[in-house]
């Protein structure tokens, strides 16, 4: 096999249905840690024109049978990544063996082995490193695997569905048995072996259905998977609730392991978690762990109708099950806890790392049309975007539209694997709105610009609205049609408390809405709780923002209209060279909000936030780096000194009460946060800060001491660290905290600091949580440094990836992205970069991931 063919992208126009279909997967697995027996029994059928040929990687085969005949070498074309049977007939039964090492399994696809325990993860192509099999969605089978292994060493043998049975063996071994009735795509199977503590519960669903709830977790953590637990039974009865879906198994388990590449995966019936997303208890989880866990315990969930009853044609629909999924788990923590807040996080993450990623040479629509290596394609474009989408449908069809059009579609499409196409045909039919322009959004890329343009006349009382959208080119395409988007404004009268809240749906390049009866010029809020993704650009005066930011009703338009103030003042500075002064009446209105908090504390505390460094960056064409940093750190300074008295009065009002993860604890915690990062950069810092991370009896709090003390670059930030790290030297997912928060030193001292990281005994290349915990965070949450003019963070970057590409593509892949965007930066820091990205692709033996990533960034 050629680099050439190896390299060949896959189309989605050029999507065949299969030549043939498995009905049946019988598996049996003997466990072994550098010799692993798989025994495949597939029935199939023929299913149109064209040979048969399976797919598989890095095995070795032992044995082919078809029908019982023993195949020899002529009977079928072996190559390094696929299986030919030369004459299958038209239905049969294929034995295959194979032969695997797991414990050489560092890219943690297939079957590794970690830590004592046996893995898998399939998704989206780990299964054919299992066994030779057509290893693509649309391929749906039922299956029964049997695990065969010494139980004493692995007391728990698990896989899909329900056990069937378990057999003590002549020599010693036990053989357990799982059958899954529902017929699924081999990216859904699953197998863990291991030795765990496992908590138990059980849940009865809204018809009466008893199901088993298990957790399995390292021996000693059964404390920590509580809260996980009690989050899976939330999901399951707002599932019921909200959609009117319940679980269709009687068991429901959850693995948590130590090396996992992603967050969680929603195997039918077996979830394989990351740890750091089930396992937490006061002392070791903050806040916001608390919150990942229970939108990811949703999320996994939810999948189980979203992506496994009905599930996706081929991986170019992708977002069909991770959108609606994302949407789905999106709701889910809304109504867990703060709407506003969640809808903040939603659109930081939107306007941050998605616009970026519209911005970069890995730019693509929400449904994909060519892909080399599908793992690169689990983005935020693909899930966030995608949730986006799935938003906006439920906007411009309304709760009860968009819940029939669920309905009609998992009800259509049980059992089956379709596209996104036919999800929006689902909406159409059940709510009769023509959705062809709406379609548009899954093919074409990009972030929409939209500008307005206010026209007010007096004499008849008229207002005009006039939109304009337009998408400029990406990198992956140069035509752009208008999209149909659903614009929720509202307009503010002089008279406190009275106005209009209006939904507008553009669909034209220009558009113009007219308003009868409107009595007095307006004040309009564009894009409340943006209702679309979309680049927006306004006329505001300051103050208007700041009148937005206090009588808005939608609570993530008066924090929007925050963001917009700060962005405007930072933009004006970076334009003339100067560095920010703080408006009088910006000091007077931060000064009213600690004050008298508003009866929504969350959203005081994300009100009194200046934008972060990523929001700005992603309005500029060429990233002022270093102008932004200064601004940011300069508007801190002057906040604290402007308002010290006020942040010690409001930080003081508020007693620290006994933690507890509930809404109000989470957004009392939020403010004093809030306020200690300002009160860092008074001349009383480093009281406050000890005083904070002494005084704390929870997680969020100690961490939110220790990034103050290091922002504000205090003298007791090093010491605070030291003393954090050996408090909890025996906790790793603490200890990832620390690993994270040693890589963001903003000075020099960071490289040295890196370099010993690495050495901790805690640290292993193999493990995807350190190394994203030392150099995700580096890379991502240390500007200052990693952006550094000499290129020495760049460089850093760039030495990373080559060493991780042979252990782990996909997490070599993930960390590279930062590099990708390097025409967005100064020619000195564009010149760095693209000599870094040029030695990349000059490697021999990249892997798929990193060349399909480098090669697109290159000029
Ligand atoms: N579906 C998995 C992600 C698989 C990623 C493969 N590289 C988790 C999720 O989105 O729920
Ligand atoms: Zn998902």
């Amino acid at each position: 096999m050629t680099a050439a063919t190896i390299r060949q992208p896959k189309r989605l126009a050029d999507y065949q249905p299969p030549s043939f279909l498995v009905s049946k997967t019988d598996l049996s697995f003997e466990l072994d840690p550098t010799a692993t027996r798989v025994s495949a029994t597939l029935t199939f059928q023929r299913n149109g024109a064209g040979i048969m040929i399976l797919d598989g990687q890095q095995l070795k085969l032992i044995s082919l049978r078809l029908n019982g005949q023993m195949l020899t070498d002529k009977d079928y074309r072996l190559t390094e990544d696929s299986l030919e049977i030369v004459k299958p007939g038209n239905s049969g039964v294929l034995e295959i063996v194979t032969e695997l090492n797991p414990d050489q399994n560092s890219a943690l696809e297939g079957l590794y082995l970690a830590e004592g325990v046996y893995c898998t993860q399939c998704e989206a192509e780990g299964f054919r490193r299992i066994t030779y099999y057509p290893d693509r969605p649309d391929v749906l089978a039922v299956f029964t695997t049997t695990i065969i292994a010494d139980s004493s060493q692995l007391p728990f043998l698990l896989s899909n569905g329900n056990k069937v049975s378990e057999t003590l063996l002549s020599d010693g071994r036990t053989a357990v048995k799982w059958h899954d009735p529902f017929p699924k795509p081999a990216y859904l199977f699953a197998l863990v072996a291991g030795d765990f503590d496992c908590l138990t519960d059980a849940y009865v669903t809204a018809s009466g259905r008893q199901v088993s709830l298990e957790f399995y977790v390292q021996k000693g953590a059964l404390s920590r998977s509580h809260f996980a637990m009690a989050a899976l039974k939330r999901a399951m009865h707002w599932d019921e609730q909200r959609f009117g879906l319940e679980y269709d198994l009687d068991r429901y388990m959850v693995v948590a392991v130590d090396f996992f590449n992603m967050g969680a995966m929603e195997n039918k019936g077996l979830n394989v978690f990351n740890s750091k997303y089930v396992l937490a208890d006061d002392s070791s989880a903050t806040d916001q762990d608390y919150f990942n866990i229970e939108s990811i315990i949703g999320h996994e969930y939810f999948h189980n109708w979203t992506g496994n009853r009905v599930t996706c044609r081929d991986w170019f629909q992708l977002s069909l099950k991770e959108g609606l999924t994302v949407f789905r788990d999106q709701e889910f923590s809304a109504d867990m806890g703060s709407a506003t807040l969640n809808r903040i996080e939603a659109v930081k993450l939107i306007r941050t790392a998605q616009f970026a990623e519209d911005a970069s040479p890995m730019a693509h629509p929400i449904r994909p049309e060519q892909v080399l290596e599908m793992n690169n394609f689990y983005t935020v474009t693909v899930y966030d975007k995608g949730a986006e989408v799935i938003r906006m449908l439920q906007t411009i069809l309304g709760k009860t539209g968009f819940n029939a059009g669920l309905k009609c579609y998992l009800d259509r499409h049980d059992g089956q694997a379709v596209t996104c196409d036919d999800f929006v045909q689902a909406m159409q039919d059940a709510t009769g709105q023509d959705l062809t322009q709406f379609r548009r959004w899954y093919s074409q890329s990009g972030t929409p610009e939209v500008k307005v343009q206010e026209h007010y006349d007096a004499t008849s009382a008229r207002l005009t609205l006039k939109l304009h959208q337009h998408t400029p080119v990406t990198a992956d395409q140069t035509i752009k049609q208008p999209l149909l988007m659903p614009m929720r404004i509202e307009l503010l009268f002089s008279n406190a408390g009275s106005s209009m809240r209006q939904l507008l749906l553009l669909s034209n390049e220009e558009q113009e809405f007219q308003f009868d009866g409107i009595h007095e010029q307006p004040l309009i809020v564009w894009l409340e709780d943006f209702s679309a993704p979309v680049k927006l650009s306004t006329h505001y005066q300051p103050e208007q923002l700041l009148l937005i930011a206090g009588r808005a009703t939608n609570g993530f338009a008066r924090w929007d209209a925050m963001q917009q103030y700060w962005s405007l003042l930072i933009s004006k500075a970076v334009t003339g060279g100067l560095l920010p002064q703080l408006p009088a009446e910006l000091v007077s209105l931060f000064k009213q909000l600690l004050q008298q908090p508003l009866a929504d504390i969350a959203l005081t505390a994300e009100l009194l936030a200046l934008p972060d460094f990523d929001t700005l960056a992603e309005q500029y064409t060429e990233i002022p780096v270093d102008a932004l940093l200064s601004c940011l750190a300069h508007l801190t300074q002057q906040l604290a000194e402007a308002l010290a008295i006020e942040l010690t009065a409001c930080y003081q009002r508020f007693d620290s009460i006994a933690y507890h993860y509930n809404e109000q604890g989470v957004a009392l915690r939020a403010l004093k946060g809030r306020c200690l990062h300002y009160l860092a950069f008074t001349n009383e810092g480093e009281h406050w800060v000890n005083q904070h991370y002494r005084q704390a009896d929870n997680m969020t709090d100690q961490l939110t001491a220790l990034k103050a003390a290091q922002y504000a670059e205090l003298a007791t930030s090093n010491s605070l660290l030291e003393d954090f790290a050996k408090r909890y030297q025996h906790n790793v997912q603490v200890m990832d905290k620390y690993f994270s928060l040693v890589a963001t030193t903003p000075n020099d001292a960071v490289f040295t600091h890196l370099d010993r990281l690495t050495q901790h005994s805690l640290f292993s290349w193999k493990n995807p949580n350190r190394v994203r915990a030392v150099f995700g965070a580096f890379s991502q949450r240390n500007a200052k440094q990693f952006h550094r003019a000499d290129g020495r963070g760049y460089q850093l970057l760039a030495q990373i990836v080559t060493k991780l590409d042979p252990i782990n593509p996909q997490l070599a892949a993930r960390l590279l992205t930062p590099l990708l965007s390097w025409q967005r930066y100064d020619q000195q820091r564009q010149h760095l970069l693209a000599g870094l990205l040029k030695a990349l692709a000059a490697q021999a033996s990249l892997s798929n991931d990193v060349f399909e990533k480098v090669s697109k960034s290159l000029p």
